[in-house]
């Protein structure tokens, strides 16, 4: 798989080459409010500042860029802001926040308008009784709920396709699996009261359009009432036991595990209970759907011919050693990582080092629960010394499993879950 290397990274080797990345990526620095987030500060003379200039912090540095309460993202876009997390930083089982993937359709609001008085709403042509909570209420009313649940892109993995498709081009790191703090979606759903023609559940945010220009919110997703009432549906107000981080979603959002990322509405005002197929902003068109019928690569396909996304396909990740690294002769090796599912569980998950002839078992853990990935170790030993490739492949409940090339070309390229592979040098 191709690895997108931080603009950073080019700029210090090849600024000619980082400028054109910097305009191919349509003015990736143009835009004030979410560079001073990646510089940690605010641009006191935005105003004066050419559109396109590289901020002379990151220009002069060897410093990656820097998102506050961040560590070691890769940022693909700046506007809106994307930035993914090596596979080898995310060897924690349980992810820390600092850890967690970005992903943002829009400009996320004003911190000055996340107050103590944030109120969520739970609306729409389905629910009984229309209530309004703070956050203070969710605490006080219902029972709190601790879940370990995977967050990821549907366009994780996006990059590997070809012909390449348009949006970031993430290569393996938009996934994340912390502990989310908040509420069981369905204790609040049930306060309200959902009729029995309730068909979607669909999340406004507090974000807006990256132009400025249009008005609404740029997205706006949900699910099927049925998931929405699954034990891994939350309304989450923090992380690991502290808060959510400002960019991924702070005070409240929503979190299905194991469905695309995009269903999980971040800066969470609104919930609506709807008696249709939720028709916001992202849900029709190509936005994350994909074809019914396989097409060929490239092939151009027609919005009626398009479905919904639902639970992701099963995946893995070696996140233990880094790629790349270098190992003694004679000492044997132990591999971590993670595999996960949609809405069923891992059955096996198994690891080669000869290029996918045979194949071992590793020993796979339960997950803490519904909807967290599997942790997996293997212990794996080398014959001599050279190069070699760890492949990880895992099997879902069903007898599915990850396939060794990217699958199924698609349109905005989304559910590659092809398997991973690291180098390792043993000398
Ligand atoms: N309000 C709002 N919610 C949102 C988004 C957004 O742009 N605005 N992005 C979605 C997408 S596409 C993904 S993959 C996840 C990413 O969550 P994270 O940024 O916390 O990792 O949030 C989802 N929820
Ligand atoms: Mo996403």
């Amino acid at each position: 798989m191709r690895r997108e290397r931080g603009i950073h990274e080019i700029f210090r080797e090849d600024p000619e080459r980082a400028d054109r990345e910097l305009w191919g990526r349509r003015a990736f620095l143009a835009n004030v409010g979410a560079m001073s987030a990646v510089l940690g500060a605010r641009i006191v003379y935005a105003q004066h500042m050419p559109v396109g200039l590289v901020p002379a912090a990151l220009a002069n540095t060897a410093e990656p860029f820097h998102i506050e309460g961040k560590d070691g993202l890769v940022v693909l876009n700046d506007r809106p802001l994307s930035a993914e997390t090596p596979p080898h930083l995310l060897n924690d089982d349980v992810t820390p926040s600092e850890r967690l993937f970005v992903r943002n359709n829009g400009i996320p609001p004003d911190p000055a308008m996340v107050t103590r008085r944030w109120t969520l709403t739970i609306d729409g042509e389905s629910v009984r009784r229309r209530r309004r909570y703070t956050v203070a209420d969710l605490k006080r009313r219902f029972p709190p709920a601790h879940r370990q649940l995977v967050l990821e892109c549907a366009g994780n993995g996006r990059a590997a396709y070809e012909p390449s498709v348009a949006g970031s081009q993430w290569t393996l790191g938009a996934v994340g699996c912390p502990q989310w703090n908040g509420v069981l979606l369905r204790d609040v759903l049930e306060d309200c009261g959902v009729t029995r023609d309730a068909v979607y559940v669909a999340y406004w945010g507090a974000d807006s359009h990256v132009s400025g220009a249009e008005s609404g919110v740029p997205i706006s997703r949900g699910v099927p009432v049925a998931k929405a009432l699954q034990r891994d549906a939350m309304i989450a107000w923090g992380v690991n036991g502290g808060p959510l981080h400002p960019l991924n979603g702070h005070p409240l959002r929503l979190v299905f595990g194991g469905w695309p990322g995009s269903t999980s509405g971040k800066w969470l005002r609104r919930i609506s209970v709807r008696n249709v197929v939720h028709d916001g902003p992202k849900m029709g068109g190509h936005s994350y759907r994909i074809p019914c019928e396989p097409v060929p690569p490239g092939a151009a396909v027609a919005p009626e011919d398009m479905c919904i996304i639902g639970a992701m396909p099963v995946k893995s990740l070696i996140t233990s050693p880094e790629s790349g690294t270098r190992h003694s002769f004679g000492w044997p090796l132990n591999v971590h990582g993670h595999a996960w599912v949609g809405d069923g569980r891992v059955r096996r998950l198994r690891v080669s080092i000869d290029f996918g002839r045979t194949w071992r078992r590793a020993e796979l853990w339960s997950p803490a629960n519904r909807g967290a990935w599997a942790n997996w170790d293997f212990l794996t030993r080398f014959p001599t010394r050279g190069y070699y490739e760890i492949w990880a492949r895992a099997v879902d409940d069903q007898g599915r499993s990850q396939p060794m090339v990217v699958p199924g070309w698609n349109p905005k390229g989304y559910l590659n879950n092809a398997c991973h592979r690291i180098a390792v040098y043993v000398v």
